[in-house]
């Protein structure tokens, strides 16, 4: 396995600030950081940490049909989300939970998704422009290059108003970049000169396909094909996602046009909950990364600042109410009405619809009469 060396990083795995050169150009916005923000990314990190291990178990107990976790990869969605602005627009792949609490969604929304109650979830203009999730790998990518390509026809790009100016920041996997989707909404990114910020977590595994098979140059560098500026960075150092994040969403909001990171972190956990990911890599490789972790590294940093023991053990207990809550509340979730999957299918009236709504209407009453 080939971990690069030249990426933009900050924190290290010890938690001291040691920069690399490939962060310099990004290392003044660090001054618009305090440790507030760190401890809000800390907490933020913790809480997702917890939504995810209740989300593992409550599939394991036959509560969801399916979880897709995201352990490892909290600092690469913390440190990324928190550097967007509530205009900007975010279209997630299926992983992307940290993200979207970043953006005030309730997660219990993508619980529901995947106990099946639910086709979609949620309206992302009621979300903070947090999108639904995408399950068709690097589609995600041309939505969101579509809808880039017309918040500069709407002028809301460029205005020089920080404020209303918006931007969008699209997620995907390494497994994403070999997928003709990501390679077109490239060309028409950089064609239209899009306010857009391509996302890249790069977890090493596309399930159970190891990234050096996909591509034997560092991904980021694919970019550059297509006249599009970018940055691997250290995607366990929640500083550096923040960091190079926002002055790239500064840049598209001013209408700099795209540009795209490549955040190099792993997955620990399971690809998703039907994953083993043992039969695939080693031991050796998961202990390499986590002592990597994220989340420890800032703790270390923190302490290192004074943090109090208070402030870690309150956000502890936070996290375990959080997960308790998460719980509670998917649990509770009511099964849906089977006709109310036609009504959001089209905007308008759609006869072929109404057809198949009667028919499967037909069906479950034939149902009850066999009963
Ligand atoms: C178009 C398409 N092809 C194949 C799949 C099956 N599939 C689901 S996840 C996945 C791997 C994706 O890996 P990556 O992009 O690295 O994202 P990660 O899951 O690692 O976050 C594949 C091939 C799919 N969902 N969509």
């Amino acid at each position: 396995m080939t971990v690069a060396r030249e990426f933009a990083s900050v924190l290290s795995p010890e938690g001291k600030l040691e920069p690399t050169e490939a962060f310099e150009p990004f290392a003044d916005r660090l001054k618009q950081a305090n440790d507030e923000l760190w401890g809000t990314a800390f907490r933020q990190m913790k809480l997702v940490r917890a939504f995810d291990r209740e989300g593992t178990n409550l599939q394991r107990q036959g509560q969801l049909a399916l979880y897709v976790q995201l352990e490892g990869q909290e600092a690469a969605q913390i440190g990324s989300g928190l550097a967007t602005r509530p205009q900007d627009t975010v279209f997630p792949s299926y992983r992307e939970h940290g993200v979207g609490l970043v953006r005030g969604l309730d997660l219990v929304k993508i619980l529901a998704l995947l106990r099946g109650v639910t086709n979609s979830g949620w309206n992302p203009e009621e979300e903070n422009n947090f999108r639904n999730y995408t399950l068709v790998i690097a589609s995600q990518t041309l939505h969101a290059t579509g809808y880039a390509m017309g918040q500069t026809l709407d002028g809301k790009v460029g205005t020089g108003n920080a404020d209303e100016d918006e931007a969008t920041i699209v997620y995907f996997g390494d497994g994403s970049t070999s997928q003709g989707d990501l390679n077109e909404a490239l060309v028409f990114a950089k064609s239209y000169n899009t306010p857009e910020v391509f996302f890249l977590q790069n977890n090493h595994w596309a399930i159970s396909v190891p990234v050096s098979v996909q591509s034997p140059v560092p991904l980021y560098r694919r970019a550059d094909g297509f006249g599009i500026p970018s940055v691997q960075i250290d995607g366990n150092d929640v500083m550096a996602a923040w960091a190079v994040t926002g002055q790239f969403m500064d840049d598209a909001r001013a209408g700099k046009g795209p540009s795209f990171i490549e955040a190099l972190t792993y997955r620990m956990g399971a690809h998703t909950t039907s994953d083993d990911p043992t039969k695939y890599r080693t031991r050796d490789e998961e202990q390499h990364w986590r002592e990597r972790d994220p989340i420890d590294r800032l703790e270390k940093y923190l302490r290192a600042q004074g943090t109090t023991d208070a402030f870690f053990s309150d956000i502890e207990t936070e996290a375990a109410d959080y997960a308790s809550d998460i719980r509670r509340r998917t649990l509770a979730l009511p099964n849906p009405e089977p006709l109310q999957m036609f009504n959001h299918a089209y905007a308008e009236p759609n006869q072929e619809i109404e057809r198949q709504q009667m028919a499967f209407f037909d069906f479950e009453a034939s149902l009850e009469e066999d009963a």
